[in-house]
């Protein structure tokens, strides 16, 4: 087993592993982290219409009760292959894992891969637990779409313009649009390659960020008017706000329409960390937290159940607003 913790590339004998797993597989059955952004879901995707090109089985999903792909990933191509997690291969020959860093990310899906002969995970958190039978895990990858491309160029197979479509939506969303860190000379040529297969970048950026129903200007509204600014706390301040579940049913959206709000919080130049507590249809707080640098939040998020990386991270709280914020400025 690789150490997922060691933080170079994949060695290439591990690389050779799962191409002769992939290979000699009937049947390979593909699993994102519940609640998908785009480099998960466009990962899958990508990885999974280049195998069925190729003519091998495969199916995709990920493990969430009430399966739904988020509105602003609809556009991916693909998603024909998805299936509902009760309709899984309760024990795969070979699963295969993007963008999970813990076994619990794969909600439902645990179960079955707990049970898959072979499984293969395919991220680039630093977190990762190294779960799998074979971890594929690059810390320094931009994206898992970076670890994708490499899997399908391996595997010989050709990167048509559904496949590109499918991981440059991971590669910019993770780069955030080429801005963060994480932007570097590889992620960039990796983008002319994509490009180069003939995607539409406009209609991409366009579909991840730049459309929503006109109830988002009320609820967007509402959110900025309670965010709070607190200078003391941490070693560089905090920015925070809320949005409930009444304020969806209020302006008439559903979860995943309020994913992007913490993009517009973290502009804060007052603070270093920002933070937006989201209750999810169980009434459950789902917690996104940003740093500019100052705080490592994927170690503040780990130490409240969840994960992420440095500068972006989460986790969940069945507390109150108060009480999850109070757990939190205590780390801070
Ligand atoms: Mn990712």
């Amino acid at each position: 087993m690789s150490d997922p913790h060691a933080g170079g590339p994949v060695p290439g004998g591990d690389w050779d592993r799962a191409v002769g797993l992939v290979a000699s597989a009937g049947e390979v059955a593909l699993a994102c982290h519940i609640s998908p952004d785009a480099d998960a879901l466009g990962s899958m995707l990508a990885v999974g219409l280049a195998l069925r090109a190729r003519g091998v089985r495969v199916v995709a999903s990920f493990g969430e009760r009430r399966f739904r792909v988020p509105r602003l990933l609809r556009f991916l191509p693909g998603q024909d292959l998805l299936v509902e997690p009760g309709d899984y291969p309760p024990a795969p020959e070979l699963m295969i894992t993007f963008d999970v860093p813990i076994a619990d990310r794969l909600g439902t899906l645990v179960a079955n891969a707990g049970k898959a002969r072979e499984l293969i995970v395919l991220d680039h958190h630093a977190s990762n637990t190294g779960f799998g039978t074979l971890n594929l895990v690059d810390p320094g990858a931009a994206a898992t779409a970076v670890l994708a491309e490499e899997l399908i160029g391996r595997l010989g197979l050709p990167v048509d313009k559904d496949i590109a479509t499918c991981l440059y939506a991971g590669l910019v969303t993770d780069t955030g649009s080429f801005r963060h860190a994480s932007t570097t000379p590889a992620a960039h040529l990796m983008a002319a390659r994509l490009l180069a297969a003939g995607l539409d970048p406009e209609r991409i950026a366009r579909e991840l960020w730049d459309r929503s129903p006109f109830g988002y200007l009320r609820l967007l509204g509402m959110v900025l008017e309670r965010a709070r600014l607190e200078p003391g706390t941490g070693p560089a301040g905090l920015v925070w706000t809320f949005v409930t579940r009444a304020d969806r049913a209020a302006c008439g959206l559903p979860y995943d329409e309020v994913e992007g709000m913490i993009d517009v919080i973290r502009r804060t130049d007052d603070a270093d960390v920002a933070v937006i507590l989201k209750e999810d249809d169980d009434g459950a707080w789902q917690v996104s937290t940003r740093s500019k640098g100052a705080v490592d939040v994927a170690r503040v998020c780990a130490a409240l159940g969840g994960g992420g990386h440095t500068r972006a991270a989460g986790f969940t709280s069945h507390l109150t607003v108060e009480q999850t914020m109070a757990g939190l400025r205590a780390l801070l």
